[in-house]
């Protein structure tokens, strides 16, 4: 198989989601034996999500981590995450080589219907080069989700107990586990009165969730434990220990959706309402039960709080267990992003 080499360009605009991205799609062609540089304009949240030393039999330690603006010499594909604009000097340099590299905006993941009709576009620019738009997807017709070879396999093995005992989050006999990774948020007061009907072991990552929950106006049947920013890796593990997930923006939803448990995602917010079309969009496709459509619609702010399947032993929550496994499976028959990605690259290339 050929080696490509790889420039991810990625701007930290707002949150994880971009730094996330860039990192998966980093670390899943470098699994493939590419070599990668990965630029950012501020490399911090690298230092949790994905510490050094913790994948080199992936190769991922061989990733290049470079502050922006980055090279001067480009490769053999450039990446811009999100419409991020390269470095003017570096684009200079793409267009001064003999054979340029294959340029692609890798956009943001939605479950819309113009997903289809925009992936795969060329928009060719003035000086006869071409840029192209790869849109992840949920359907054969975009470009995939990303997900890392045997990633099932590694889900299916793993044993939550010992998992989450290690750390410091262990539940007790009888209780439901639920993970919260959410934006600020007015529902919770509702979703935690929901909660407290049964024993509930509510783990909190970093942000809006740990600072909204006050635990000392809790009730005894809602235990807490605030969590360290996890690495992607723990992240990942975080959301198959769960039996219920609550995910946020673009990357911790394709996680939530192979970790195959119950989830309810809330969509970045935007001011003009633009999020409610994504949050339908996904629920057109995941074809959840009435009662967590209406969750999600509540949890995203535009419907109200609704009666929720809550109980492991409900028609409603059984419908809804095998509707998320249902989707997972239609999805992991899909091909990944990364694999998808590096056919489309290898498609454009000069002979
Ligand atoms: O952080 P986000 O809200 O990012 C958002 C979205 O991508 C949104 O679409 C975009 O428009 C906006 O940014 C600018 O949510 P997301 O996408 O889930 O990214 C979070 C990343 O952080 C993801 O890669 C998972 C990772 N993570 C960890 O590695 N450890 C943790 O403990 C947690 C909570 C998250």
């Amino acid at each position: 198989m050929a080696v490509l080499r790889w420039d991810i360009f990625g701007r930290v605009i707002d949150n994880y989601g971009d730094v996330g991205v860039c990192w998966r799609l980093a670390a899943q062609l470098a699994a493939r034996g590419d070599r990668v540089r990965l630029v950012l304009d501020d490399l911090s949240a690298l230092a949790w999500m994905a510490p050094h030393g913790t994948g080199d039999a992936d190769g991922i330690d061989r990733i290049e981590r470079l502050s922006w603006p980055g090279p001067a010499t480009p490769g053999d594909v450039v990446i811009e995450a999100f419409g991020c604009d390269p470095p003017p000097a570096f684009v200079a340099a793409m267009r001064a080589r003999q054979e340029p590299p294959v340029w692609i905006n890798l956009e943001y993941l939605s479950a819309e219907d113009y997903v289809e009709r925009s992936h795969g576009l060329p928009s060719p620019q003035r000086d006869g080069r071409t840029l192209w738009f790869f849109y992840p997807g949920f359907t054969a017709r975009t470009g995939g989700l990303l997900r890392e070879d045997g990633l099932l396999a590694e889900r299916a093995a793993f044993v939550r107990e010992p998992w989450l005992a290690a750390l410091g989050a262990a539940p007790r006999q009888g209780e439901r586990v639920v993970s919260v990774f959410c934006y600020a948020n007015d529902a919770l007061p509702a979703l935690l009165d929901d909660l407290a009907a049964a024993p509930t072991l509510l783990l909190l990552t970093q942000g809006p969730a740990q600072q909204q929950i006050d635990d000392t106006r809790l009730p005894p049947t809602l235990r807490t434990r605030r969590l360290p920013w996890l690495d992607q890796r723990g992240y990942d593990r975080l959301l198959w220990s769960s039996d219920l997930n609550f995910v946020r923006g673009e990357d911790s939803l394709v996680r939530a959706i192979w970790a195959g448990a119950p989830f309810v995602w809330q969509a970045y917010p935007q001011s003009d309402g633009a999020h409610r079309a994504k949050v339908d969009a996904l629920l057109a496709r995941l074809a959840p039960p009435a009662e967590a459509a209406a969750l999600t619609r509540a949890w995203n702010g535009y419907a109200p709080w609704p009666q929720w399947p809550q109980r492991p032993d409900t028609p409603a929550w059984t419908a809804w267990q095998a509707a998320t496994r249902r989707w997972r499976d239609a999805l992991c028959a899909q091909d990944d992003l990364a694999s998808a990605l590096r056919r489309f690259v290898l498609a454009r290339r000069s002979p």
